[in-house]
């Protein structure tokens, strides 16, 4: 018994690239081999609780637009009710996407409570609603979260607060996902600095409060080893929203704060396309940097849009960009405990149940085909040859002694008056390269 919120829609198959069916894949094919990999375990999709299910359509200016079976009336507050009847329909829709994965953070699935253990105990309630549904449709859990943003007792922070109660709370908030999230063999556990930031430095004392968040990130390493949790601890990079100065600005910020505190090798990154370019880079930049780095873990996939500055959460659909993003996953070796997760949330007038499952295929879609071209160009070398070319100098015997530290400065030097070194410059082809991609969009 289906709870009838998608009426008689079928499940969404592959149809191939000519269907005109909005509600069939074109491109997303799950058992395609690309690389000697199924598309399904390269893309490794999932469904974010909270965008499609939990916000209700509201902007700075007016409230809520969706109206769905499972959102209180007005003036009165979420049940347990409320929360599995959203819990069935996540799950039905989670199964007619094909998706594999999904990911929540507690509050997006279940009211909170009047104290912290009554919060408590409605989450595990709510886990074992969801290890019976994970079990009868083979969805799985990518990765869980806490909220330490929403509720006000977080405005001055969660682990950055200055009150060491609040402090306190998101701990014991945080330690409570982590035993939900091994429960339900999640693969990765996520935190994103919400509140972890300030507004000004007349009321902050900076240096304090990144010691704050470098102990709070070292108790939770510390307690996934204790409990046996095998899945990634993951940050989430964003700069400036919703503080003016968040702690975890971009991957070079977080980096540098994980090696401050000991941790760059226990702590990789979850990036999101719209924060990589709310922090001024583009998307395949920061996973570029993770991958240097060694930290990439998992992606958040959206848009923004250009135009606002804001992290408005869209639908990704820009499949040139998407093309440059999966490259830089695939050069760095696929996901191994990560995924595609869409952090992303329909425009507010967009109030058909169709309209989610539609919003989901066309993201679904645009990343298959990024991923299609991205692969391509891997088998083909069609910019790995050119790069090994640009940089093939680099293998003679006394540039590889410079860079392996067998050269002094002076010695070098003299190497180059001797050899009458005068560098002749080549040319970095840039349009020729945009071009060779282009033929593969
Ligand atoms: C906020 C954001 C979050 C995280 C999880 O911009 O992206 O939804 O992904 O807390
Ligand atoms: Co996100």
């Amino acid at each position: 018994m289906t709870s009838g919120f998608f009426g008689d829609i079928k499940p969404a198959r592959y149809e191939g690239p000519d269907s005109t069916n909005p509600l069939a894949y074109r491109h997303y094919n799950p058992d395609e081999i690309l690389l000697g990999k199924r598309m399904e375990e390269h893309l490794r999709f999932a469904i974010a609780y909270w965008h499609s299910f939990t916000w209700p359509g509201g902007d700075p200016f007016g409230g809520q637009t969706f109206e769905r079976p499972w959102f209180p009336k007005e003036g009165s507050g979420e049940t347990m009710e409320h929360a599995k009847l959203k819990a069935d329909v996540a799950f039905e829709m989670f199964s007619l996407l094909g998706a594999p994965y999904f990911c929540f953070h507690d509050a997006d699935v279940r009211p909170e409570g009047d104290t912290f253990s009554e919060s408590a105990s409605r989450l595990d309630e709510i886990a074992d609603y969801f290890a019976t549904k994970m079990s009868e449709t083979g969805v799985k859990l990518l990765w869980g979260t806490a909220n330490l943003f929403s509720n006000r007792r977080y405005m001055a922070g969660a682990a950055t607060n200055p009150d060491p109660d609040v402090f306190a709370y998101a701990a014991a908030t945080v330690k409570h996902c982590i035993d939900v999230t091994k429960r339900l063999n999640g693969e990765n556990y996520v935190l994103w600095g919400g509140r972890e930031g300030y507004e000004t430095l007349l009321n902050t004392d900076l240096s304090r409060e990144l010691d704050q968040l470098g102990r709070f990130l070292s108790l939770v390493v510390d307690y996934k080893h204790k409990i046996g949790f095998k899945g990634t601890i993951l940050i989430e990079p964003k700069p400036q929203e919703p503080t003016k100065h968040q702690y975890d600005y971009d991957v070079a910020t977080v980096f540098g704060f994980l090696q401050k505190y000991g941790l760059e090798k226990e702590v990789k990154v979850n990036i999101e396309q719209g924060h990589a370019i709310l922090a001024g880079h583009s998307f395949e930049h920061e996973l570029a940097l993770a991958n240097a780095l060694g930290i990439f873990g998992s992606i958040d996939m959206n848009r923004n849009d250009y135009q606002s500055g804001w992290d408005t959460d869209q639908f990704p659909n820009n499949v040139p960009e998407m093309v440059l993003a999966y490259y830089q996953v695939l050069l760095g070796g696929g996901f191994k405990t990560g995924g595609t997760n869409f952090d992303a949330k329909l425009r507010r007038q967009s109030l058909d149940p169709q309209d989610l499952l539609i919003a989901h295929i066309g993201g679904m879609d645009c990343c298959a085909r990024g991923l299609k071209a991205a692969a391509r160009m891997i088998e083909d070398k069609a910019l790995g040859g050119p790069l090994d070319e640009r940089y093939a100098g680099w293998k003679s015997p006394e540039a590889q002694a410079m860079l392996s530290g067998k050269r002094t400065l002076e010695a070098i030097a003299a190497r180059v008056v001797t050899d009458k070194i005068e560098p002749q410059p080549k040319s970095g082809r840039q349009e020729y390269l945009e071009n060779v991609v282009n033929r593969y969009v």
